[in-house]
């Protein structure tokens, strides 16, 4: 079922390093067309640190893991391509649809195919207006079944950060701090909330995720939060004033569901004349090359 390019294979099957990719950033949470040269030079990242990206979205009902240029090309440019969350799989599967993978599908997907270490953006979690939606992403939920170490820049700071670190707790899903005892804030570094745990090398990650292994635990995340460096943050002021903004007009403009997200990101992007983009992508960047860095170290055990 699952479409594996042959140089991913290959590097499975050799132990070697890989480090799968999520493709809705691409899709929906980067404006075009700098959307496909930011996954081609996420790529490259990921081979800089001696490891095979395997970026992964579903083409004409098949879920593919590691996409060649022109295949990445597609989720980048194509009209009506879908945000497929883990519950929408089996539906594309069957319609023969095409689309971009969020967290919990990539999540999911890697893990079938053996990848263990993922690299993304900022996770989804539970959004500042849960008492009257009940919008809480999808990710956490799936994190809190599946074995796969995720490098993000914590969670989106559109979310109610404490609410989003207090699910993770109730679902059992380890949370770490890279460097840091605070969590950070997707496009700052601190999102103002402490972490209980620090890991200060990959090799120190990557220990961890052999205990998990060893101990038999529930099938669960490592979730290793990495701050983006303070000089590349965006302005916290401008962040606090433009994020009121985006959260008015979300909800003035009626915007519910999936289309929640891509909304906020995108209105941050328009009201920060490009800032929040420029942190969103220094955060990835990290993110992607320590992510390459674990996977090698998990290679190395
Ligand atoms: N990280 C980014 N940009 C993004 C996302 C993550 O820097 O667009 C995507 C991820 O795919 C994540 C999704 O799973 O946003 C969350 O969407 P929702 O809130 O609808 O679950
Ligand atoms: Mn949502």
């Amino acid at each position: 079922m699952l479409v594996v390019s042959e140089e991913v294979r290959e590097a499975l099957a050799e132990r070697r390093p890989v480090v799968a990719l999520e493709s809705t950033i691409i899709a929906h949470g980067l404006p075009r067309p700098r959307n496909l040269q930011v996954a081609l030079e996420l790529e490259d990242a990921v081979r800089q640190e001696g490891a095979v990206p395997a970026t992964i979205a579903v083409l004409d009902g098949r879920p593919h893991i590691g996409l060649d240029k022109d295949r990445l090309e597609r989720v980048a440019n194509e009209e009506g391509i879908r945000k497929l969350g883990h519950r929408d799989l089996p539906l594309a599967v069957a319609a023969g649809a095409s689309g971009a993978t969020t967290v919990s599908a990539t999540a999911l997907l890697a893990s079938l195919a053996g990848v263990r270490v993922f690299a993304t953006g900022g996770l989804g979690g539970v959004h500042r207006q849960w008492t009257v939606t009940q919008d809480e992403s999808a990710d956490l939920g799936l994190l809190a079944r599946t074995r796969i170490t995720v490098v993000c820049a914590g969670v989106k700071s559109i979310l109610d950060v404490p609410a989003t670190l207090q699910r993770l707790e109730t679902l059992g899903v380890a949370v770490a701090g890279y460097g840091t005892d605070r969590f950070p804030g997707f496009y700052l570094s601190d999102s103002g909330h402490p972490v209980d745990w620090t890991l200060r090398t990959p090799e120190e990650v990557a220990e961890v995720m052999r205990a998990q292994n060893t101990l038999r635990a529930p099938e669960s995340a490592l979730i290793v939060a990495n701050p983006v460096p303070p000089q590349e943050q965006l302005d916290p002021g401008l962040h606090a004033r433009v994020l009121a903004d985006a959260l008015r007009a979300c909800e003035a403009e009626g915007v519910t569901g999936q289309a929640v997200t891509p909304f906020l990101l995108d209105f941050l992007v328009r009201h920060t004349d490009g800032a929040s983009l420029r942190a969103n992508l220094a955060a990835v960047r990290g993110n992607v090359r320590l992510a390459g860095r674990i996977a090698a170290a998990w290679a190395r055990m």
